[in-house]
């Protein structure tokens, strides 16, 4: 080995199969090259047309996301104030020993329920995934406090579970090619991928001639690519522009009341209100125009060709819903889609905001090992199927609410003080509303352990950061969150980076310094065997996976279908055997457990509901726009924040419309500041016709940088928004007023 250095020997160049396990709305193929143990470059899906899943942006850039020099290789122990960033290494034995003493400490002193786990989307795969390992951990610890409300889309589990009994209700993307007409609603997949064969069926669809009509405050990439028509609406208002719709298809007699009659309950009392039968004032689209901004006419236009063209796909995305009443908004398209008769048909939709697929339940009923009850939340009434969010929050905070349990604890009306909180697979303090003020509440939070690849704005206030291996440097199983049908599987590309470990590794390693009673932490030291054993386990036999080292080669395992997947089929076709899992086994457009609640924010029926910061609040007169924040093109939130390729492709820049940029003097490209009573950030203004006037947009996920004046130079959009959820559990955040200054100009 003496001359190594002299005469190296050169290894071959592998290619590695193996797959991506990012939060986001695809789940690419990936073919990673290796050589002398680095990656050099990353390839795509190579498989033949159609079954070829086109990798985007993201996973392209895995190489410098991988190797980026930001990468936390070390354990790290807060050496300053909470928020500066400065850290001093130490190791990993010091780190677990003083997490142990921590827990152990806060478990004697104040009890279970102050160890808080703050949980996030950050790694998708099944086994590494440190949410399932701290969980079963602090489970077997005695327990822990958690949080409650799906922060992507509770509004569409609400509404889905309240109108279907349950949130599987998209169908097979190629099912779109069997539609006549497709209502792309607050959906932009072009950008949030929505799986990984979405966009292509839809280009499929548009040169077959379907027509295609894009609503949305912005005239966004998608739309650019397919609209036939784009529609513009004012943020908040797409309920009373649905019910309008449904005024102009009972009035002409357009609705298909057949289907109505078999499937559906409570249409009379929707039709009650739609009519103005019951409050007097008929939903017309007259009427609906001076609340959503759309003409009457194009209203009129759209429900007319809506309701004739049969099959049609109302594609209602959870955007929209992820606001004050969000609920209503997946509510009244998925009423739509019964009264066009299209729920359970091929090319029609069911509605309902969340387009995931029950293709088979790999890896959701085969998380290891068997469920524990959570000691903290043992007893009490039941959650399993209420819509009574008050029965979850007995136990539990709302997402949205996290930061301020934190600074409030059981004095806020919370049901735990938290003393301890570990936060995984997040950055929640960049990602949830109100930024400002929950850095404030960390700042006063007394311990607090993150694991990370980043030293994210999250990890700044930690006093341990635990760096974690990335998905390039360990072997895992995975699959696409709303599509497919396919499996991926992560195949181990390169050894792990300086100290880092997979969270799963260090809910092991750390459990020998707990005391866990009578019973063994169950590790898994032989990843290939377990893996193995998961694969095995999918409830739906007919889907299992029969090759695991073929599986394990090509780094994908693709389902065929005999016919594209389409949700409440059976319920349609054979509604005897196959009710819906609603209490009447119906469609609910009215619903007797909301009427229940009695609250009149959260009507049985859907309803077009005005809300706080819209444009009836008076704040409107002190902050005069409204802002919504998308998920960005180039990032999945704020993971792959600091990737120069991708900072390139799409840079971080409000969109602002010509008619709000002139009387304020912002040219395009001038650094604008948005403020509102919550927080203050400073961008580059976007001057563009692609957003209606009124409006801002600011893509979210930018990274939390505040300087000295606690004004935000990142421009993180969240030092904006409200740390609120709907009646539903959505949390609100494009629900959201600002006003808007040209940098320049600005004078505090
Ligand atoms: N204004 C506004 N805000 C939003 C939204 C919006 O529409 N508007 N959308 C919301 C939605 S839908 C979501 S889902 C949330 C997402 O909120 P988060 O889940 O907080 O989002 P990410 O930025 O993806 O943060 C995940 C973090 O996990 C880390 N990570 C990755 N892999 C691992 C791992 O293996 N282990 C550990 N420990 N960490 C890992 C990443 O480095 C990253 O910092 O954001 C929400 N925030
Ligand atoms: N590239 C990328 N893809 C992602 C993610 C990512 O971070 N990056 N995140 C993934 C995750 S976790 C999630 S939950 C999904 C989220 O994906 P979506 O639920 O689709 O959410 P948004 O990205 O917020 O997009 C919502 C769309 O609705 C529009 N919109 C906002 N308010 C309104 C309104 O009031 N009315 C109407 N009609 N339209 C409105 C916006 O302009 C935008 O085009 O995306 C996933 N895909
Ligand atoms: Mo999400």
């Amino acid at each position: 080995m003496e001359n190594q250095e002299n005469d190296p020997i050169e290894e071959e160049e592998i290619i590695i199969r193996t797959t991506s396990a990012f939060d986001c709305g695809g789940r690419c193929p990936l073919r990673v090259h290796v050589k002398d143990g680095r990656i050099t470059r990353v390839e795509g899906d190579d498989a033949e047309e159609p079954d070829q899943l086109r990798t985007c942006l993201r996973c392209r850039a895995l190489r410098q996301y991988v190797y980026h020099p930001a990468r936390l290789k070390y354990p790290l122990k807060r050496d300053g104030p909470k928020g500066e960033g400065k850290f001093k290494r130490i190791t990993w034995e010091e780190a677990l020993d003083e997490i142990a003493k921590k827990l152990t400490y806060v478990k004697k002193t104040y009890g279970n329920s102050s160890i808080f786990l703050v949980t996030g989307g950050g790694y998708l795969g099944a086994l590494h995934d440190g949410t399932f390992a701290l969980m079963r951990l602090l489970t077997q610890f005695g327990g822990f406090s958690t949080h409650y409300g799906n922060v992507s889309s509770e509004g569409s589990v609400y509404a889905t579970q309240t109108q279907y009994g349950s949130p599987f209700v998209g169908n097979s993307r190629e099912d779109l090619l069997n539609s006549k007409l497709i209502i792309m609603w607050g959906w932009d997949p072009a950008r949030m991928i929505s799986g990984t064969d979405t966009i292509y069926n839809l280009i499929k669809a548009k040169e077959s001639g379907i027509k295609i009509f894009c609503i949305d405050p912005r005239y966004h990439d998608t739309a650019v690519i397919l609209a036939d028509q784009w529609i513009p609406i004012i943020p908040g208002t797409d309920t009373a522009m649905m019910v309008s719709m449904a005024y102009i298809m009972i009035n002409e007699n357009l609705h298909d009341q057949k289907f109505l009659d078999k499937y559906t309950v409570g249409f009379d009392k929707f039709k009650e209100y739609v009519m103005g039968d019951e409050d007097g004032v008929p939903k017309t689209p007259e009427w609906a125009a001076k609340i959503c901004g759309v003409d009457a006419s194009v209203i009129e236009q759209l429900a007319r060709e809506y309701a004739t063209a049969k099959p049609a796909a109302l594609m209602d995305c959870q955007g929209p819903a992820r606001s004050a009443m969000g609920e209503q908004y997946n509510r009244t398209a998925m009423t739509l889609c019964a009264m066009t008769g299209n729920v359970g048909r091929h090319g029609g939709s069911a509605g309902g905001g969340l387009m995931g697929i029950p293709y088979g339940h790999m890896f959701f009923g085969a998380r290891i090992p068997p469920p524990y009850r959570n000691p903290v939340e043992v007893g009490g009434k039941s959650v399993r199927g209420s819509l009574d969010l008050q029965i979850r929050f007995i136990k539990r905070c709302h997402t949205n609410k996290i930061f301020d349990a934190i600074a409030k604890g059981k004095e806020g009306g919370y049901p735990f003080d938290v003393k301890f909180a570990w936060f995984v697979n997040t950055n929640f303090l960049n990602q949830l509303g109100n930024t400002n003020k929950s850095a404030a509440a960390l700042k006063k939070l007394d311990y607090m352990v993150i694991s990370e690849l980043w030293m994210t704005p999250t990890a700044k206030y930690a006093d341990i950061v635990l760096p974690v291996t990335s998905i390039a440097e360990r072997n895992d199983i995975t699959r696409p969150w709303p599509s497919g049908p396919y499996y991926t599987f992560n195949n181990k590309a390169i050894e792990p980076l300086g100290e880092c470990k997979s969270d799963l590794k260090i809910a092991e390693e750390l459990s020998d310094s707990l005391d866990l009673g009578e019973e063994k932490f169950v590790k898994y030291p032989k990843v290939d065997r377990i893996l193995k054993t998961l694969v095995k386990m999918p409830a739906d036999t007919r889907k299992n996976i029969r090759d695991f080292k073929k599986y394990q080669e090509e780094g994908i395992h693709r389902i065929k279908l005999e016919a594209p997947y389409v949700a409440f089929k059976k319920e349609i076709d054979d509604p005897e055997n196959h009710p819906f899992k609603t209490p009447s086994g119906k469609i609910e457009i009215f619903s007797q457990r909301v009427a229940d609640l009695k609250n009149p924010h959260n009507p049985p029926v859907p309803k077009y509901l005005s809300t706080w910061e819209d444009r009836n609040d008076p704040l409107i007169e002190k902050y005069p726009l409204q802002i919504i924040s998308p998920h960005p093109p180039n990032r999945v939130h704020s993971e792959l924040y600091l990737v120069e390729w991708l900072k390139e492709v799409a840079p971080h820049r409000a969109w602002i419309n010509p008619v709000d940029a002139e009387p304020r003097e912002i040219k395009d490209g001038d650094q604008i500041i948005v403020f509102n009573n919550r927080g203050k950030l400073t961008i580059e203004a976007w001057v563009t016709e692609r957003i209606i006037p009124g409006v801002i947009c600011i893509f979210e996920g930018a990274w939390y940088d505040p300087d000295e004046n606690g004004i935000d130079r990142g421009g993180c959009v969240n030092v904006l928004t409200k740390d609120a959820y709907s009646e539903g559990g959505a949390s609100a955040l494009n629900t959201c007023l600002v006003q808007v200054s040209k940098l320049e100009n600005w004078s505090g």
